[in-house]
């Protein structure tokens, strides 16, 4: 018999899960969650678990009513980011939503979040000091990238379009988490008001982690 709510295969550390609830919730999506642990004998805890059978085993998982299991967390904002709002048909305006999701699958997660998953959830930290201080250097050249784009005459506070959107959502949890990678945020103010601003819209899901 197939469930016919989402169930959102998640833990509360990972910023990439936090993505997906975000925008099922922007999307008006009625989910539930099922918390798969992200330290520790990962494999036993999941074994017999979407996440298990999944080819890439990684969370978020999101699987619907008719049994589908959408991966990767940019992916899932892309799936419904056009029934919440935050998607444009149009070709340019998408291209710059696509950047930004591109851009943190290939700056913010391999830098800030990978650093922060050593220090904070792995803690393994003290064993690799040259490592931590080359993934913060990264962190803050792409932390510079961010407040770059922020600044720009035209961004009207938000990455692309001048509004908000998944781009936003994206890059939203693991910028914000970078004082748990070690960066202090105060050297990027257009960022942190970014920050605050995506964190008074309405549907706004806490961070459960921070
Ligand atoms: N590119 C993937 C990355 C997913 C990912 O790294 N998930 C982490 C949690 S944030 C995970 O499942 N870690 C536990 C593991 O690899 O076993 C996405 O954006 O969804």
């Amino acid at each position: 018999m197939t469930d016919p709510t989402w169930q959102l295969y998640t833990n509360p550390l990972s910023g990439n899960a936090w993505k997906a609830r975000q925008i099922l919730t922007s999307a008006g999506i009625p989910f539930r969650l099922e918390e798969v642990p992200v330290v520790g004998d990962r494999d036993a805890a999941r074994r017999n678990t979407p996440v298990g059978e999944h080819h890439v085993g990684r969370i978020p998982l999101l699987v619907g009513p008719d049994g589908e299991r959408l991966a990767e967390s940019n992916a899932i904002l892309l799936w419904f980011g056009e029934r919440a709002g935050l998607l444009p048909a149009e070709p340019i305006a998408r291209h710059r939503v696509l950047e930004w999701l591109f851009f943190e699958q290939s700056q913010v997660l391999p830098s800030l979040a990978t650093c922060r998953y050593l220090i904070r959830v792995a803690r393994v930290a003290d064993h690799q000091p040259q490592v931590i201080a080359f993934l913060q250097a990264r962190g803050r050249a792409t932390l510079d990238a961010v407040e770059r784009r922020l600044g720009a005459p035209d961004a009207a506070g938000w990455l692309a379009n001048g509004t908000c959107s998944i781009a936003d959502l994206a890059v939203y949890p693991y910028t914000r988490m970078a004082p748990h990678a070690g960066i202090d945020l105060e050297p990027w103010p257009a960022l942190r008001s970014w920050h605050r601003r995506i964190e008074a819209r309405p549907d706004f899901v806490p961070l459960p982690c921070l």
